[in-house]
């Protein structure tokens, strides 16, 4: 045991929207299940969300178009259904509330997946993260009746990969001895921030695994990268991260949606419904003492397709009013690009500041949206 480490986990629900729908349909187990989003141009048009494990045998997985998860699946008994956002937002909250109650702190980072820093309650074993582990899967499979997977690590950065080697109901336990064997074969897009393009440009420089990336002189990957995405990867790749596992509030965005009495093209109507949310994301605000540079709007439309938009302003702001006009003019703007109705609408605030909030987390840097 290294006293020093700490003990974080990545908790990552199993092929999670299928596996809700397979929760509340037990009928649909044994079979192929395909949640879909559908764009409503043609009946078939849209992309797959997620798909149970049965479904990825035939090589459907998130992304997919949906005209190829069909063909793909055809005669294989599929079923296909639409997805019901507000159901698996409601599960998560449950499964968050649960897996609060197993950590010192908790950081949510998704839907289906949070961190969990459990130093303090595992006096910093491994081991007893190991029993810990079993003891969450045994609460949430009774409480609420699903699957997950768990990489437990001594940082965020290997968790989160470990999470990925045994699905679905798995756990992978990387001991801060074992960082360095365990990242080292792995490709190096297995590192948050490396995308294709980076890939490739590593590639050109003869790196392909992390082991290799690791090797590479911190001046090079500067040069080559610019500063805070080469030490980043400098760091990275030799299994270093500090980053704390924050709690709730100190999120990177603050938001609110919900679900609209009626379909509306009706900018006044959707304000009504905006303002409420506005006022609530108010009061957080205030009560965190942040200020926003960024305002953002979503909208799912009748067809269940979904947009957002954001707008990033000239100063930091911290006043509902500036909410308000960048949501309305956002929300305009987006109605005269499209013919469809609005089914669900939201808002949000991001890019905060407050003086300790200057300095930039790496991995919400990098995090989408
Ligand atoms: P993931 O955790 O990436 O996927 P998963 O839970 O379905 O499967 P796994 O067992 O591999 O963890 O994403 C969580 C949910 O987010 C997923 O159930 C559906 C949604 N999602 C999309 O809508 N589109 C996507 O492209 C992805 C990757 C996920
Ligand atoms: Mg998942």
């Amino acid at each position: 045991m290294s006293p020093q480490s700490r003990v974080v986990m990545l908790v990552d629900l199993d092929y999670f929207f299928a596996q809700l729908e397979e929760l509340r349909n037990p009928t649909l187990k044994g079979k192929p299940i395909v949640v879909g989003m559908y764009s409503g141009r043609t009946e078939e048009s849209g992309a797959v969300s997620t798909s149970n494990y049965l479904a990825r045998k035939f090589n459907v997985k998130s992304g997919l178009p949906l005209f190829l998860a069909k063909k793909r699946l055809e005669g294989k008994e599929a079923v296909f259904l639409p997805v019901d956002y507000d159901y698996y937002q409601q599960v998560s909250n449950k499964i968050m509330k649960v897996l609060r109650g197993f950590a010192d702190s908790l950081e949510q980072a998704g839907i289906d997946e949070a961190y969990l820093d459990v130093t303090r309650r595992t006096q910093g074993s491994f081991e007893k993260a190991q029993l810990l582990v079993e003891e969450m899967k045994r609460a949430i499979k009774q409480q609420v009746g699903v699957t997950f997977s768990v990489g437990v690590g001594p940082n965020k950065l290997v968790a989160k990969i470990a999470s990925d080697m045994h699905k679905p109901d798995g756990v992978t336990v990387i001991r801060p001895e074992e960082v360095k064997t365990f990242l080292s074969p792995l490709p190096v897009d297995s590192l948050l921030g490396v995308g294709k393009k980076t890939v490739v440009k590593m590639a050109e420089m003869g790196i392909k695994t992390i082991g290799d990336l690791s090797r590479i002189d911190v001046q090079r990957l500067v040069e080559a990268f610019g500063k805070i995405l080469g030490i980043y990867f400098y760091n990275a790749s030799n299994g270093v991260d500090n980053e704390p596992v924050q709690e709730a509030g100190e999120a990177e965005s603050i938001g609110r949606m919900g679900t609209l009495k009626e379909n509306t093209r009706d900018v006044d109507f959707i304000m009504q419904r905006i303002d409420q949310q506005i006022d609530e994301i108010f009061t957080e605000l205030t009560t965190k003492d942040l200020s926003f540079r960024q305002v953002g709007i979503s909208a799912v439309m009748t067809d269940l397709s979904g947009k957002s938009r954001a707008k990033t302003l000239d100063r930091p702001a911290k006043d509902r009013e500036t909410i308000h006009k960048a949501a309305r003019e956002l929300f305009e703007k987006y109605l005269a690009e499209t013919d469809l109705e609005i089914r669900r609408v939201g808002v949000r605030v991001a890019m905060f500041s407050r003086e300790e909030r200057q300095q930039r987390q790496l991995t919400s840097f990098f995090s989408p949206g």
